[in-house]
């Protein structure tokens, strides 16, 4: 009698036994569910946002295409900001936000990696610098970014060794600038950055600084020959109205006995930088593209990089985050 009830005991323990480990099985399964569909509704609005951001560089790209250069707006009014839109989502917080900035009336610092141009180039950027209050020696830096070989330039040129010194350490580019972000590994202060981005680029070709939309600082590192006169002559021809050909300016009053490469000057409008915000949700993303307008007059993007990019946006001068309205 007393084996049975012992019996049935054991019985009843194992299958409590059985019943727990069913029980944390289960458990362990539903909360593997439980994360996996969190993961995959994290996918899915990731992958939502990352179409809204692309919705916002066809915006632009569109908007881009039909813009004539004979409606941008002049250099003095806005140097830098060629549109700038805020769009209204389904849903009240939603928001998404577009600017264009224009990169085709700033020069190409990716001249100094071009070997036959870059003692030319070299003093261009050394005046440009001096022109908008930078140490002019700082264009050897950049020089020695860009530029294919590690021979230090002038005093204070940086190639390899300088940067492997550093923690974490690195080396130089040797190729040519891609994004502006590089500016920050050349150990430049965020005011410096701020200050070069307004009249410098880079350019994955030296394809010309649009003439109609230049700064005074460009005409007098471009074109170190101008007199006081011919220069006011020839920024008061751009200021009212610009050059309606290539040959008109090559052949104007104010350049005449100034050596002029024409290919290093255009009329018309060929990169611009995008920035797209979104929020969906509560969470945002960002999107920095670059465009290229091609001869054809269609525009493709040879850029992007998503993630935060305040600071990019920052060293532009921009303020486009609008997540409340
Ligand atoms: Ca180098």
């Amino acid at each position: 009698m007393r084996e049975r009830i012992q019996n049935k005991g054991v019985a009843l323990i194992m299958a409590l036994m059985v019943f727990a480990l069913i029980a944390a099985v289960s458990a362990t399964i539903m909360s593997q569910l439980a994360r996996e569909r969190s993961l995959i509704s994290q996918l899915q609005e990731t992958a939502i946002l990352k179409q809204q951001l692309l919705g916002g560089e066809a915006w632009a790209r569109a908007t881009f295409t039909g813009m004539e250069n004979s409606t941008l707006p002049s250099a003095s009014e806005a140097p830098l900001i060629l549109k700038k839109q805020s769009f209204n989502l389904d849903n009240e917080d939603d928001s998404m936000s577009v600017i264009m900035i224009d990169r085709q009336n700033c020069y190409n610092l990716n001249r100094l990696a071009d070997e036959e141009l870059s003692e030319q180039a070299l003093q261009e950027v050394e005046r440009l610098l001096t022109e908008i209050g930078l140490d002019k020696t700082l264009a050897e830096q950049l020089k020695d970014w860009v530029d294919a070989d590690q021979n230090i330039t002038g005093n204070t040129g940086h190639e390899d060794e300088f940067y492997q010194g550093l923690t974490p350490s690195f080396r130089t580019a040797d190729s040519h600038f891609i994004a502006e972000t590089e500016l920050k590994l050349l150990q430049f202060t965020d005011k410096t950055i701020t200050t070069l981005l307004s009249h410098f680029c880079f350019w994955p070709q030296d394809i010309g600084i649009n003439i109609n939309r230049v700064s005074t600082q460009i005409i007098k590192s471009m074109l170190p020959g101008l007199d006081a006169a011919k220069e006011s002559a020839l920024l008061a021809q751009i200021t009212t109205g610009g050059f309606s050909s290539l040959s008109d300016f090559i052949n104007h009053d104010s350049v005449s006995g100034i050596t002029l490469n024409e290919e290093d000057w255009r009329l018309d409008l060929a990169l611009v930088d995008v920035f797209v915000d979104v929020t969906l949700g509560g969470r945002s993303m960002f999107l920095h593209s670059k465009l290229y307008k091609q001869d054809s007059g269609s525009v493709v993007s040879y850029y992007r990089a998503y993630g935060p990019n305040q600071q990019l946006q920052k060293w532009f001068g921009l303020t486009l985050k609008t997540t409340s309205k």
